[in-house]
């Protein structure tokens, strides 16, 4: 059993945004129907083949669990089948380009008549009213318009996006957390409603520590935990930090044993208010436990880069997995700096299902990441994503039409 079982989606989704958000509902247990046009389907098929007659690793990998059905929605015939699949769905996501969805006929106000229960979820670049509504966006423009890339990077640098799809897969999430309590209030009320969200908006909202930096900014006119206190400038804006810890704990990236050549060779290391004692034990340096220059977070800042150095030096001869071995004994928050290779062969993250391995119709089996969330009670199973056009005939014919029907759909390239 499944937690979304007998939930109908129509994923009238494509690219990222939108079909991370679909992928996950459909990892839960709904019934996901991408509906894709006709010949070409979702753009991210054909981008960046890896194999010359595959789906591309851009679409496997953000569309698993689903069913395709192929639909012109701009022929009659098309906008037909749609409209029955409305009738019996439960939510429609969409992520196209402002008012695409109105330009095809089905503005929210027509999915309504059609069925008052339906929950329509869509992702924008902006919000509705925003000044930049009319906006079509990707990932790297959200990034910047949500704050992300001005408090990301080094100082001296330009304003620098994440490598994380800050602006995509993220916005998906907020959306499938939108949808569940739209789910969840139809229970209550019956009735369904629009729930949306923008890309700026949900960027934003993970950068919020950085409006609280600069409210702080705003009243003392520095920042203690960043690189540029105190020796540094401030400005009247939120700077770039570099790899400085976050919240109230110190932290920085050090180099371990051949960094000179392993671009990863690094560990992440903080030091916790209370830990430090435990640091000049783990790094060899008893005396500094009782030295005021060290003793308190306050003493420790101003030359808190010789104090990362000096750590450094330590584990300069130690490869980053000693590193950390040496310093979790010691409780110490820290972590080696993984690549996607060793991501992709850690036996922890396959034996978790993080990292899975599904089979596909074409490119056989293909790496993929997995459920983040795991329940106790119930088990997400990955599988591969659709051909395109897959379930067409399957999803017709569970909506009452006759062999005949569909062969004549498809004679018409409406399907
Ligand atoms: N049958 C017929 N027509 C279809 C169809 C189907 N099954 N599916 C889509 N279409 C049509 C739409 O009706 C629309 O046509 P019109 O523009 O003539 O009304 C068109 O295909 C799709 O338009 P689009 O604006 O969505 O596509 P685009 O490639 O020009 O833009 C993107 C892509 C992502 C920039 C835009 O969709 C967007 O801004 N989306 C919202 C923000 C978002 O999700 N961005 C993240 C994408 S992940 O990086």
């Amino acid at each position: 059993m499944k937690a979304l079982d007998g939930i109908k989606i129509i994923d009238f989704t494509h690219v990222q945004a939108g079909p991370a958000c679909t992928q996950l509902l459909a990892w839960f247990g709904a019934d996901v129907i991408k509906v894709e046009r006709p010949g070409s389907g979702d753009v991210t098929r054909n981008q960046l083949r890896d194999i010359p007659d595959a789906d591309a690793l851009y679409f496997t990998q953000l569309n698993s669990n689903k069913r395709s059905l192929t639909l012109d929605t701009k022929t009659k015939e098309g906008k037909e089948v749609l409209e029955k699949l409305i009738k019996v769905s439960d939510v429609m996501v969409e992520n196209f380009g402002p008012g695409a969805l109105d330009r095809m006929g089905f503005p929210w106000k027509r999915i309504l008549e059609l069925n008052p229960k339906m929950i329509m979820a869509s992702v924008k670049g902006f919000s509705e009213g925003h000044h930049y509504e009319d906006l079509k966006v990707y990932e790297n423009v959200a990034q910047c318009a949500g704050g992300a890339a001005s408090t990301t990077g080094f100082w001296d640098g330009p304003p620098t996006v994440s490598g994380a799809a800050l602006g995509d897969s993220n916005t998906g999430m907020h959306l499938a957390i939108g949808i569940l309590t739209a789910l969840r209030m139809r229970d209550k009320t019956g009735k369904g409603q629009k729930v949306a969200v923008s890309m700026q908006d949900a960027c934003l909202n993970l950068c919020r520590v950085k409006l609280r930096d600069q409210l702080r900014l705003d009243r003392l006119g520095y920042l203690e935990e960043y690189p540029q206190y105190p020796h540094g400038k401030f400005t009247d804006v939120v700077p770039r930090g570099g790899n400085a810890g976050g919240g109230g704990q110190p932290g920085w990236v050090l180099k371990c044993k051949g960094w000179e050549t392993d671009p990863n060779a690094y560990i992440y290391f903080t030091i916790q208010g209370h830990a430090w004692e435990p640091i000049c034990d783990a790094i060899g340096k008893p005396e500094w436990k009782t030295d005021p220059a060290y003793t308190t977070a306050k003493a420790r800042q101003p030359h808190i880069f010789d104090i990362f150095k000096t750590i450094e030096e330590f584990i300069k001869d130690k490869t980053k997995y000693e590193a950390v071995d040496i310093f979790r004994k010691f409780d110490i928050p820290c972590a080696p700096v993984l690549s996607m290779k060793e991501i992709a062969n850690d036996p922890s993250l396959r034996k978790s299902g993080t990292i899975a391995e599904v089979d596909h119709k074409v490119r056989g089996k293909y790496l993929t990441v997995g459920s983040p969330i795991k329940f106790s009670d119930m088990t997400v199973e990955i599988t591969g994503s659709p051909l395109l056009g897959e379930h067409t005939d399957e999803v017709l014919a569970e909506l009452g039409y006759t062999p005949q029907q569909i062969a004549a759909m498809h004679e018409t390239k409406a399907v």
